[in-house]
């Protein structure tokens, strides 16, 4: 397992410093300033990759772009519309770049306007952290009250829109405008901030878009991409839908096992492969983490390890549906984090024994809960510097003893 770190390039609070102090050996990024849909040129790589190997003090940092997350696919693409064609031959433009610039690893996603989402950012723990948090009464109160979207009310638990409608009878204009931007804050890079009319504009665009039609879509798209990858010798991963159910009648087609066997079969290539992510997927009772690693791991070329809580029985909360949680200790909450671990070194130890030159996966502690000095540093949301430090150091640690313990035992 190798150890990254995901970073936002100069912008982040979180230095390259940071980084290498925290024990990671590679880095995380993307060139977030770039459109969706544009090209991504060799002299922009080129320039992040440079930003990454320097310190702040201009000396070498000795970390490379060891993984792009994420190349966006375009909601053009998406949604095959507008300007889609030209997309995708710009997007296989990056991948050649990317693969030009010596990097192999490449992450994306396929979700519908959203990417992560979650209601409350800086959500208090007993003892004293914050974290983020989806809370299912919030998302219907957002949902029905606040987007006001046809068809809201019916789409949860009866309980759940009367706990909301009660809600928002107490709720200050300054409470519902910070939900408002809470739940469309999860789109990494973004500058302007989506208003309730331009998330109502996007929600337009799904009309006639199921989840048979978006799988194919994403499948229209693997069929073209993964060729382009296999001849660069670089390796696609999907990212899975946070969380892995359907939001705001939105179609989610990465939420389950069966999900990615059915993408990784009707696209059989080591090219086409997955990012696990145990806080996205860890939400659902129903995925089962480490037997996903163990049934799909020469797939995956990446690894998000964070944990996540969930915090059922809520008015209406389903572990099978949406429900509330909150993002817990990495190795603390719904995923048993010792045995995914293990999984992942058992994969690690089969590729190696096969020759596999990818034998090593990169893993970043995904997210983070925001201690000490995380609140004033305020970095992105979900990526505070001591936090993920202790995420990672256990992650580290937990995989060592393993790895210890694996080769006393000739294993
Ligand atoms: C959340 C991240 C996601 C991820 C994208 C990949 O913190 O894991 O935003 O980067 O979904 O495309």
């Amino acid at each position: 397992m190798r150890s990254t770190w995901r970073w936002f390039g100069p912008q982040d609070r979180v230095l390259t410093d940071d980084i290498l102090q925290a024990g990671a050996q590679g880095v995380v990024t993307a060139l977030h300033h770039v459109p969706y849909g544009d090209i991504w040129s060799p002299q922009e790589i080129a320039r992040r990759q440079k930003e990454v190997a320097t310190l702040k003090d201009g000396s070498d940092s000795r970390l490379s772009w060891e993984v792009v997350e994420s190349l966006p696919v375009s909601e053009d693409i998406k949604q095959q519309t507008g300007n889609w064609r030209a997309h995708m031959e710009a997007y296989k433009i990056s991948l050649q770049n990317i693969a030009k610039a010596g990097i192999q690893v490449i992450c994306y996603n396929f979700m519908p306007i959203l990417d992560w989402t979650r209601t409350d950012l800086k959500w208090r723990l007993p003892n004293g952290v914050t974290c983020m948090r989806f809370d299912l009464i919030d998302f219907a109160l957002y949902d029905i009250h606040l987007l006001n979207r046809p068809g809201a009310a019916e789409a949860f638990p009866p309980e759940t829109a009367a706990a909301a409608a009660e809600r928002l009878a107490q709720m200050s204009a300054a409470s519902k405008a910070v939900l408002c931007g809470n739940v469309v804050c999860g789109l990494p890079g973004e500058t302007t901030a989506l208003g309730l009319d331009d998330v109502r504009g996007l929600l337009r665009q799904y009309h006639g878009i199921n989840a048979d039609r978006l799988r194919q879509h994403l499948i229209d798209f693997l069929t073209e991409m993964v060729p382009v990858c296999e001849a660069l010798g670089l390796r696609l991963c999907c990212h899975p839908d946070d969380p892995p159910f359907p939001l705001l009648g939105l179609p989610r087609v990465m939420s389950t096992e069966a999900d990615y066997r059915l993408i990784m079969q009707q696209v059989d290539s080591p090219s086409n492969g997955i990012t696990l992510c145990s806080g996205s997927l860890g939400v659902r009772a129903d995925n089962d983490l480490p037997g996903m690693m163990t049934r799909l791991g020469d797939r995956v070329h990446f690894l998000h390890l964070r944990n996540v809580r969930s915090e059922s029985p809520q008015p209406g909360d389903v572990p099978a549906r949406l429900h509330s949680f909150h993002e817990s200790e990495h190795m603390d909450g719904n995923t048993d984090m010792v045995a995914l671990l293990d999984a992942v070194r058992k994969e690690e130890l089969r590729r190696r024994s096969a020759g596999r030159s990818d034998w090593q996966i990169p893993m970043r502690a995904d997210h983070g809960q925001d201690m000490y000095e995380d609140s004033l540093l305020d970095a992105q949301p979900g990526y505070p510097k001591i936090g993920r430090m202790k995420g990672l150091a256990e992650l580290k640690a937990a995989m060592r003893v393993l790895e210890h313990r694996g080769e006393r035992a000739g294993q």
